[in-house]
């Protein structure tokens, strides 16, 4: 305060003879002797104004570890990655069940035809078809029994057998294939120096061919027999289809 006072002082007083020095720095006067006498103090000054604000201060040290934040929303779905490579063969399975028992093929049952019949009393007429009227079977009818004709249904290779009871007389027979006879077969009765009353033989036939036995000959070799227990028997069957 008492440096504040002297300024004002200097400011207040009349300049007399003031000096300059060489350098252009003016000199003020020495405050004549007894200046400090009867001085009174001046009027308190304004307060000044704010200075500048002042550099940041420094970086704080680093605080504690904060606790663990919620899970954030889920994310939308990303894009289809690329296909993998292929891996090994795995093993083997386990044997699965056994399926259902298939219909019956309609071919197969196309491809039938069989016959077994046999005589049931002796034959008393010559020179046609002899009728074998006891049905040991005949499902699919190619045999018929109101004439002794087989008639073939089916174009291929074909099995026909046939064992004749000889009896009282003798048996000449033929085994007939469109009109023609392709088996002889003569057994005598009584002079017992011929036996031979069973024939069988392969035959191809076409639709519409016909095989029957019939007695040849003169009428009189046809000794041809059956009763309760004996039979005379005509057998055939389809052995091979025709596949064209
Ligand atoms: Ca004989």
């Amino acid at each position: 305060m008492q440096l504040l006072r002297a300024v004002l002082l200097l400011f207040v007083l009349p300049i007399h003879g003031q000096d300059t020095t060489s350098e252009g720095i003016e000199v003020l006067p020495p405050l004549p002797k007894g200046a400090c006498t009867g001085w009174m103090a001046g009027i308190p000054g304004h307060p000044g104004h704010n200075g500048t604000p002042g550099r940041d201060g420094r970086d704080g040290a680093p605080g504690e570890k904060g606790e663990k934040g919620d899970p954030g929303l889920v994310g939308p779905k990303g894009d289809t990655g690329e296909i993998g490579v292929t891996g090994d063969e795995g093993p083997r399975g386990f044997p699965g069940n056994p399926g259902r028992k298939g219909e019956p093929g309609e071919g197969a049952y196309v491809y039938r035809s069989a016959f077994s019949v046999g005589l049931e009393t002796r034959v008393t007429v010559p020179n046609v078809p002899i009728r074998f009227t006891k049905i040991f079977y005949n499902q699919q009818n190619h045999y018929d029994g109101t004439t002794g004709k087989f008639h073939c249904n089916i174009s291929g290779l074909y099995y026909f057998s046939y064992h004749i009871t000889v009896y009282l007389k003798d048996v000449k027979v033929s085994l007939f294939r469109k009109d023609k006879a392709v088996l002889f077969t003569y057994d005598q009765y009584q002079e017992k120096n011929v036996d031979q009353a069973s024939g069988s033989v392969l035959l191809h036939l076409e639709v519409g061919d016909q095989v029957w036995l019939q007695v040849y000959g003169d009428g009189s070799h046809n000794g041809l027999y059956a009763d309760n227990v004996n039979d005379s028997t005509f057998t055939g069957f389809l052995l091979y289809h025709d596949t064209n």
